[in-house]
């Protein structure tokens, strides 16, 4: 099944569908999405890093979760494909389609769906409508990144285990640029816009031309990874780069990230998690820039195409590093379509 989850678009598969050889089964998904290609033309991928996704799902063992869900990035310009990252948005169609497939018996009013997450071990729970016991995608939830209004599935992760701030430091120092990195879902670093010399509201595609920001981004990461416990990031996709600036349009921080080469048009749900944490923390980067409304947990989180908002709670744990207490978000998520896909070509390296 091909749906929207989110802001990116990928094709939902049951595990029992695919080769269980995981080397077979990359083969075979390369060619069903297209790749390696830029464009993507033979197949379903849409050319970029947020349409060429893949949802892997079958029943869960873990008694605190209905269905086991595994995210692969298909990469787009080489023949690769990646279970070291976690997708919130792809996250959004999972509960859905596991309905959609009766891996989950759908309720009369609503159906809450228990998610482990395969590539993290963490958990979540999608909540959605199901009148009359189907899936019902029309609604009048509107996400910024996303034209028109569809039916609202809600997020909720509970606190992540292991690290929020994964490098044990509140900041870092990398390259003479201090940064926070983070970990809320997704391992992401956090640095002031201004520290690298932009202003943080540029569009992406002016970010993604500037190959002196690029360049010090990329050596950044580098370093960043193997101090947040990540080894040789090289070749990876995470962590990613979140640069930040004071809020322009009444939210709580404005964003522009890198996943982590191409700049996303809009933010990643658990990189959004990892943002709302982040400036939580006291002394963490950012967290001076940030406008954070009183007595709420609620973080308005501007991005190139408008806002994400995200409720995060901070807290702190018996050793007193900060946690996360929990996490939740509204996204939306469509059916675009269900049938038969025919690969192609299979690249052999
Ligand atoms: O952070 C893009 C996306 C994502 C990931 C990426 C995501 C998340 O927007 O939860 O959703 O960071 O590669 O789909």
């Amino acid at each position: 099944m091909l749906m929207r989850g989110g802001t990116s678009r990928g094709a939902y598969f049951l595990a029992e569908d695919l080769p269980a050889d995981p080397d077979a089964r990359d083969a075979l998904l390369l060619s069903v999405m297209g790749g390696p290609d830029e464009r993507q033309i033979d197949g379903l991928g849409g050319g970029h890093p947020l349409t060429s996704k893949v949802a892997v799902l079958s029943p869960s063992a873990d008694p605190r979760a209905d269905v086991d869900y595994l995210f692969l990035q298909v990469a787009v310009d080489r023949p690769e494909v990646s279970s070291r990252q976690n997708c919130g948005n792809i996250l959004a169609g999972v509960g859905p389609f596991a309905v959609e497939r009766g891996l989950v018996p759908a309720g009369e009013e609503r159906t809450a769906v228990r998610i482990r997450m395969v590539n993290s071990g963490g958990l979540a729970t999608a909540a959605f409508a199901t009148p009359g016991g189907r899936v019902d995608y029309t609604g009048d939830t509107g996400i910024a990144g996303v034209p028109g209004t569809a039916a609202p599935v809600t997020l909720e992760f509970p606190p992540v285990e292991g690290a929020l701030l994964p490098t044990g430091n509140v900041r870092d120092d990398i390259d003479g640029v201090p940064v926070t990195c983070v970990d809320n879902g997704m391992p992401t670093v956090l640095t002031a816009a201004a520290s690298l010399g932009v202003t943080g509201y540029e569009a992406p595609a002016d970010l993604e031309e500037n190959t002196a920001l690029t360049g010090r981004l990329h050596a950044i990461r580098l370093k960043a990874g193997r101090l947040m416990g990540l080894g040789d990031v090289t070749d990876t996709t995470v962590p990613k780069l979140t640069l930040l600036a004071p809020p322009r349009d009444g939210g709580a921080i404005t964003t522009r990230t890198f996943i982590p080469v191409r700049c996303h048009p809009s933010i990643g749900v658990l990189g959004a998690a990892g943002v709302a944490a982040g400036l939580r923390v006291e002394g963490a980067v950012g967290a001076d820039l940030a406008h954070l409304p009183a007595g709420s947990d609620l973080v308005r989180v501007e991005h190139p195409t408008g806002f994400l908002d995200i409720e995060c709670g901070v807290g702190t744990d018996t050793a007193g590093r900060p946690v996360a207490r929990r996490t939740a978000v509204v996204r939306t998520a469509r059916k675009i379509f269900d049938g038969t896909v025919f690969p192609g070509f299979r690249p052999t390296s």
